[in-house]
């Protein structure tokens, strides 16, 4: 008798899988319907939640990485009560909470879908490495499962080698990741694309490898149980689906296993929406009916569920009480608070570069944080994350008492592990590398921006002075592309991203500060290889002055009156500008010199404030090592930014200095050169 009510509720999954798409006339149903039994099986039978308390932080996480198959999540998520059927019907429509490819929305039960193929599973080892975290500090009470679900495309993505590798070298038995195995993808069937095995390159990296029917429900049933008695492995259950499952033709002959179903709606693909319908026992009058059987059932499972969580509710209010003091640090922990931190007092040394400069904070904030997660992609001593891990210890196979990520030589994979991270709570995510590999981060990197997950990136090697590297290695456009971040809202109306370049040893203790306030959107810090003079204090209180780094730019040095020249830049230019400035001056001119670490956070500010650091009227001149444009909006309309517009060169970086026109010298000639132009 079960069995039948579960083969119908997988069936009503299709349907309604099937409906939704066709009647948003745009979508993805033959995966969908695939996938069925599996999420059926996985919601009813496996996965911890709380039906009244969706952010109950000991849930299980569910993690979808092909975002398309959206349908089936919303329909599984229509049978615990997360959704209602009005809002299946508006499947991707505007304002509707069912959007094609929803990233995050954990009231209604949806931890995380990635469009992007590949980043989702990936996110769920991030999620992984998180759990074991917390378990690590507050015990196996703490302990619950994260599921995710690979399509072949998340399969073929490269990012799957990372998280593969990693979460098989971590020994994350926490991760349980159904495979999807449909040979279809968008344009063709797998096989005109690959002859991997992938259950032997799984095997390789050491996971916990099961292959199974992925449309038996008793074999789903069996290969979940053994996957959650694994001990020391991840597990992947390569479960062989049907695509397009129950579909039919005009003719009543089979319509399963054909790519058109992949990405459209199956009367446009060539089926027939009504057969099919009836085929799955469905009602021609009303796709959109979830049968009785299957809503008694889910009301079953729901009060179980909620038995369930009640009673880890409880035990959870025994081990409370039993630890005060803990149970006081693990609700911090998820609250997001931090302990306070006195910056100020933190020691820079003179005329340190700034990556050195983030190290001593880094320093600091391993033995303060207790809930900071630092990784670095095999750059951790030049970087400077190291100065993090002097003080703690990195994860190893199945220990995760430490706090540092060795990523391995793996940008992408290591932004979209620390997107997981955030996603599960309780760890503040950190992660280093050379600012030029930003590049291979960015897809990961916005992710984070749109859900506003406050990841930290620590970009050192900011520029052409990485040196004898040389070009490959010199970063020029990469600031303009963040800038662009910082300028595109989220939909919350802030700026998707903080990027901050400081310009020297105290302002990178500030932009620390800063970043770690900054609980609701990603922080980009952008860090010098080589060694800054500390910027000059008229007060002689710098970190007085640095601290108005949070206004996004301001006044370094000034003038008595209107100036003559405005002089502005970010990072190391900044000291130029300050040697440049001296030059100028002996010409008896009026010189005003700003520092503008994040050009986001200054046209937040109020016109008022913005005109007292960059009147009208007055000539501003930029120096930036990135493109000219990355400065071109902050100098204005009349202004000039001498910048780098070409790719480097491999030298001493001294040399490019000199090569490239970064130098007091330069500063000056350009100077003058402008105001004698200037009307
Ligand atoms: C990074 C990335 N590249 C391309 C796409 C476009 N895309 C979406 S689904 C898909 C085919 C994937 O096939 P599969 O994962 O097997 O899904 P199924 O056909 O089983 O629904 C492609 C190419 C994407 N979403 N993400």
């Amino acid at each position: 008798m079960k069995i039948d009510v579960n083969q119908k509720a997988a069936d009503n999954i299709r349907i309604l899988s099937m409906a939704m798409v066709e009647k948003s006339k745009s979508g993805h149903p033959g995966g969908a319907m695939g996938g069925a039994d599996f999420i059926h099986i996985l919601f009813s039978e496996f996965l911890n939640f709380d039906p009244k308390d969706s952010a109950w932080i000991n849930r299980d996480r569910f993690f979808l990485d092909p975002g398309h198959m959206s349908p089936m999540l919303y329909s599984v998520l229509t049978l615990t009560g997360h959704f209602n059927v009005e809002e299946l019907k508006n499947f991707r429509q505007w304002g509707s909470p069912t959007p094609g490819h929803p990233e995050l929305d954990i009231m209604r039960g949806v931890e995380n879908t990635s469009g992007p193929l590949g980043q989702g599973h990936t996110m769920a080892v991030g999620a992984a490495i998180a759990e074991r975290f917390i378990a690590a500090r507050f015990g196996e009470l703490f302990a619950h499962k994260i599921f995710t679900f690979i399509s072949d495309g998340g399969v073929q993505e490269e990012i799957s080698q990372g998280a593969g590798r990693l979460a098989g070298f971590l020994g994350l038995n926490n991760l349980i990741m159904f495979y999807d195995s449909n040979d279809i993808q968008l344009s063709t069937e797998t096989k005109a694309v690959t002859i991997e095995d992938t259950a032997m390159k799984y095997t390789a990296w050491g996971w916990n490898v099961l292959k199974i029917d992925g449309n038996n429900q008793d074999q789903i049933r069996k290969a979940l149980t053994s996957a959650m008695n694994e001990k020391n492995k991840p597990t992947i259950i390569i479960g062989k689906t049907i695509m397009g499952k129950g579909l039919l033709d005009s003719e009543g002959k089979s319509f399963e296993r054909k790519t058109s179903t992949h990405g459209m709606p199956v009367s446009e693909a060539g089926g027939s929406f009504e057969k099919s319908l009836v085929n799955l026992g469905g009602n021609t009058a009303d796709p959109f009916l979830i049968f009785d059987e299957v809503k008694d059932l889910y009301k079953e499972i729901l009060a179980a569920k909620s038995a369930a969580s009640a009673d880890w509710k409880k035990r959870k209010t025994e081990w409370a009480s039993k630890n005060p003091e803990l149970d006081g640090k693990l609700q911090n922990f998820f609250a997001g608070n931090i302990p306070d931190i006195d910056y100020k007092a933190i020691q820079q040394k003179e005329g340190s570069a700034t990556r050195a400069a983030s190290a001593a904070v880094l320093g600091l904030l391993a033995t303060k944080i207790e809930n900071m997660i630092v990784a670095s992609a095999d750059l951790s001593n030049s970087d400077k994350t190291d100065g993090f891990l002097k003080n703690t210890h990195p994860f190893k196979h199945g220990d995760f008492t430490g706090a540092f990520l060795h990523a391995g030589v793996s940008e992408l994979t290591m932004a979209a592990v620390m997107n997981g991270m955030a996603l599960h709570g309780g760890v503040i995510p950190a992660c280093g590398t050379f600012f030029v590999f930003s590049d291979y981060m960015k897809p990961a990197v916005r992710l984070a921006c749109l859900m506003r997950l406050p990841v930290k990136y620590i970009w050192t090697h900011d520029a052409f002075r990485v040196g004898e590297d040389g070009p490959t290695h010199q970063p020029v456009e990469q600031e303009a592309q963040l800038r662009l971040m910082e300028h595109l809202k989220n939909h919350h109306g802030m700026n998707s991203m903080v990027v901050i370049r400081p310009a020297d040893g105290t302002e990178t203790t500030v932009a620390w500060k800063m970043a770690l306030e900054n609980k609701e959107t990603p922080t980009a810090l952008i860090l010098s290889r080589q060694n800054i003079k500390d910027l000059p204090s008229d007060n002689n209180n710098r970190y007085a002055d640095a601290l108005k780094s949070v206004k996004g730019a301001y006044i370094v040095q000034d003038c008595t009156g209107i100036p003559d020249i405005i002089l502005i830049a970010s990072g190391s230019e900044v000291s130029t500008l300050v040697e440049g400035a001296v030059l100028l001056r002996n010409d008896g001119l009026k010189v005003r010199i700003i520092s503008a670490p994040s050009e986001g956070l200054f046209r937040n500010q109020s016109d008022d404030y913005r005109k007292s650091i960059i009147p009208e009227n007055v000539p501003v001149f930029g120096l930036t090592a990135g493109l000219s444009v990355t400065l071109q909006g902050l100098a204005g309309p009349k202004g000039v930014v001498w910048g780098m517009n070409t790719f480097g060169y491999s030298a001493p970086y001294k040399i490019l200095d000199e090569k490239f026109g970064f130098t007091a010298g330069n500063v000056y000639n350009q100077a003058k050169a402008y105001l004698s132009r200037y009307k």
